[in-house]
C-alpha cells in the first residue's frame, strides 16, 4: 500500500515537471558574480521566454558543492573546482518551461568556453574552462537532483504568468 501511494506520488511529480512544466537548475558561478553577470544572464533567460521559479544569492558550502558535483569526485581537477565554486556567492536559480533542461544547456554553450560559439553565454563571457561562468542541469534527472539539493520547496514560487498566452500557442 505504501509502495502504490509512493508511485502514485512519483508519478504525479514527475508529470508536474515534464513539458512547459519542466524545470532546470542554473546557477551563475563567483566569477560571473564578481564579474557583474549576473543581470545579463537572467536577462537572457527571461527574454527567451522561461519562468523563474526559484532565485538567491549563495555561500555555498564545501558539503554542498561536493554533493552537488559528486560525479566528478575522481576527476582531477575536482578539488580547485569546489574551491572554485565556495570562493565567492553563487546566484542560484529554478527556471521552467518547455524543453528548459536542453534549451538552457545550448544557451550556456559547450563545457570549454573555447568549444562554445558566439551568442552563448559561456561562448560570449569567458575563456577557460576553469573559469566558465556558469551551471546548468545537464538532463531532467539531474534537474531534480540538484534543484532539491539548493532550494527547498518553500523556496520555490508558482505564481501565474500574464505572458503565457503569448509564449505558447
Ligand atoms: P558542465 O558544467 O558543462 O556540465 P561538467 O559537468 O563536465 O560540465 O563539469 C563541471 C564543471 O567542472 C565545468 O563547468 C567546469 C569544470 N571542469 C570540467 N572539465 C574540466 C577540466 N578539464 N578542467 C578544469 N575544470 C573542468
Ligand atoms: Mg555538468
Amino acid at each position: 500500500m505504501i509502495c502504490l501511494v509512493l508511485t502514485i506520488f512519483a508519478n504525479i511529480f514527475q508529470t508536474a515537471w515534464t513539458g512547459v512544466n519542466e524545470r532546470t537548475f542554473v546557477a551563475v558561478k563567483p566569477d560571473g558574480v564578481h564579474r557583474r553577470l549576473v543581470g545579463e544572464i537572467i536577462r537572457r533567460f527571461e527574454r527567451k521566454g522561461f519562468h523563474l521559479v526559484g532565485l538567491k544569492l549563495v555561500q555555498a558550502s564545501e558539503s554542498l558543492l561536493k554533493a552537488h558535483y559528486w560525479e566528478l569526485r575522481d576527476k582531477p581537477f575536482f578539488n580547485g573546482l569546489i574551491r572554485y565554486m565556495s570562493s565567492g556567492p553563487v546566484v542560484a536559480m529554478v527556471w521552467q518551461g518547455l524543453d528548459v533542461v536542453k534549451t538552457a544547456r545550448r544557451m550556456l554553450g559547450e563545457t570549454n568556453p573555447a568549444d562554445s560559439l558566439p551568442g552563448t553565454i559561456r561562448g560570449d563571457y569567458c575563456l577557460e574552462v576553469g573559469r566558465n561562468v556558469i551551471h546548468g542541469s545537464d538532463s531532467v534527472e539531474s534537474a531534480q537532483r540538484e534543484i532539491s539539493l539548493w532550494f527547498q520547496n518553500q523556496e520555490l514560487t508558482c505564481w501565474e504568468d500574464s505572458s503565457q498566452h503569448w509564449i505558447y500557442e
